[in-house]
């Protein structure tokens, strides 16, 4: 057990003894409360690391429960400043952006050194369901970029597209011809070819990349472009999970994306659509963030979270002074923005975490023909035989053959296989036996599990039954006698059998 997990574990039983009086409500505890965030600002050193002391409740705002705190004007209320467990001095929280991989890197030349392939990629919106767009070394969206404030980057870009690209570093502060916009400041780099990006970052914070051709942007080439602060942000997270939220149009029978659309019926998270989206699973107790970046084309998300109240702590440009942070629960983030959220995870369950625009909230809506899924058809070939498209083949359901929206919208074509699949997931283990009914296009869930059971599905190999998770968290936390289990085969007539 290291020293921090140790003293977490000691706060948490509440044991007397040397720490006592960092028990809440004491002068001790308002005295520290009031220092320990304006601790010296330089890097973090060993008194800092030593001072890392974490308690359960601040001004009437506990990380254990639902809570607001007693004052508005308090810097603890709803958990504003309020520090995760994680102590600063180990760093910033691993950034995690589910099912995106990282850009590894070389130093060379004093610089850290990256490769970053644009080319055409099929990615799977949902099991078995494969869309063909553009992306990054066979990703979409690309792999995440991560570094350091001061960090000198090279990164070398790869065009496979069969057509010219650039790749523009979004919120950059850098020499000019570094800027990716062609044609005004590059040539375009063409098919085959590669480009050559060098700057400083001084910068910290939230930023991403894409393509600097709008109709490439629209078929999803983007990717984050996380820059860690050279001091940890106060107060430090335990959490940093990163959400890339897209619309695509993709009409029935196609798997491109019509770029020129105006309309989109396609959305996902991290390039999967609900229910396949991936949960943000943390500790009770913990403090959170999560990035979101629209990186839609044309629409705005209101995003909203169920059962805990954020603060909006930095937006894409940089962290915002805490004098300026704004407590929500919906959070409009309109296109190439991004948004900070910051929450202490007070209040264990599967709460939603989704898009609040109804039409972003489902799969294929597409007027008068119903949600149909298609079998593959390849970009290349697509592209090489506009006028003869090939056939794809519909599912045989009689209720998808009936053209009419929304009575004969019946729900999504869900296989036996899909729901193995959304089911053999680790994040989604013990959730109640119909969650992934309630979740589809923008949606996912943020999971708050108090330790034993954040153990059995994050790190146990256990077979857990459906709902026992969530059941546990309600016979703990809620009013058991009042619980309805979800009925096992309840996804039973949802099913499509071919
Ligand atoms: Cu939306």
């Amino acid at each position: 057990m290291s020293d921090s997990s140790s003293r977490r574990a000691f706060l948490k039983n509440g044991t007397v003894g040397t720490f006592a009086a960092l028990s809440a409500g004491t002068p001790a505890a308002a005295a520290l409360s009031k220092e320990q965030p304006d601790a010296p600002s330089d890097q973090p050193s060993q008194k800092q690391a030593d001072q890392h002391e974490v308690q359960d409740e601040y001004d009437g705002f506990s990380r254990y429960r639902p809570s607001r705190g007693h004052d508005p004007d308090s810097d603890y209320y709803i958990g504003k400043r309020v520090p995760g467990f994680r102590n600063p001095a180990d760093g910033p929280a691993p950034f995690i952006a589910n099912d995106l991989d990282k850009l590894p890197w070389k130093m060379k030349n004093g610089a850290k050194e990256f490769h970053l392939v644009c080319e055409p990629v099929a990615r799977e919106f949902l099991p078995g369901h494969w869309m063909n767009v553009y992306g990054f070394n066979g990703s979409m969206p690309g792999p995440t970029i991560e570094v350091t404030q001061g960090d000198r980057i090279r990164i070398i870009v790869h065009n496979k597209l069969p057509e010219e690209t650039s790749v523009h570093w979004h919120g950059f502060e850098m020499p000019v011809q570094y800027d990716g916009a062609d044609t005004m400041t590059q040539n375009p780099i063409k098919p085959g070819k590669t480009f050559k990006y060098e700057f400083d970052v001084h910068e910290e914070g939230t930023f991403f990349y894409h393509s600097h051709v709008a109709m490439q942007e629209a078929f999803g080439m983007v990717g984050w472009f996380i820059v860690h602060p050279q001091k940890v942000w106060d107060p430090p997270v335990d959490r940093d999970f990163g959400v890339i939220f897209q619309n695509f149009r993709i009409d029935p029978m196609q798997t491109v994306a019509n770029s020129w659309s105006m309309d989109w019926n396609w959305h996902t998270i991290n390039g999967r659509s609900g229910p396949y989206t991936t949960p943000l699973v943390c500790k009770h107790g913990e403090r959170v963030r999560v990035r979101l970046l629209d990186f839609s084309p044309v629409q705005h998300h209101p995003i909203h979270m169920h059962g805990h109240t954020f603060w909006i702590t930095g937006h894409e440009g940089a962290r915002i002074p805490k004098s300026a942070w704004i407590p929500r629960n919906t959070e409009l983030v309109g296109v190439a923005q991004a948004a900070d959220f910051e929450f202490i995870a007070n209040n264990p369950g599967d709460w939603m975490f989704h898009c609040h625009m109804v039409h972003h909230m489902m799969n294929h809506m597409v007027q008068h023909v119903g949600p149909r899924m298609r079998e593959d058809a390849k970009v290349d070939h697509y592209l090489t035989s506009l006028d003869t498209r090939p056939r794809v083949k519909m599912h045989k359901d009689p209720k998808f053959e009936i053209p009419g929206y929304p009575q004969k919208m019946q729900g999504m074509a869900m296989t036996k296989p899909m729901m193995k699949e959304l089911w053999s997931r680790r994040e989604v283990k013990g959730m109640r036996a119909n969650a992934m009914m309630s979740m589809a296009g923008l949606m996912t869930s943020v999971r708050v599990l108090p330790d034993d059971l954040y153990q059995r599905v994050m790190e146990s190999e256990e077979k857990v039954p459906k709902g026992s998770i969530f059941k546990e968290i309600v016979k703990r936390f809620g009013t058991i006698e009042d619980y309805e289990p979800a009925p096992p085969d309840a996804m039973q007539n949802m099913l499509n059998d071919d």
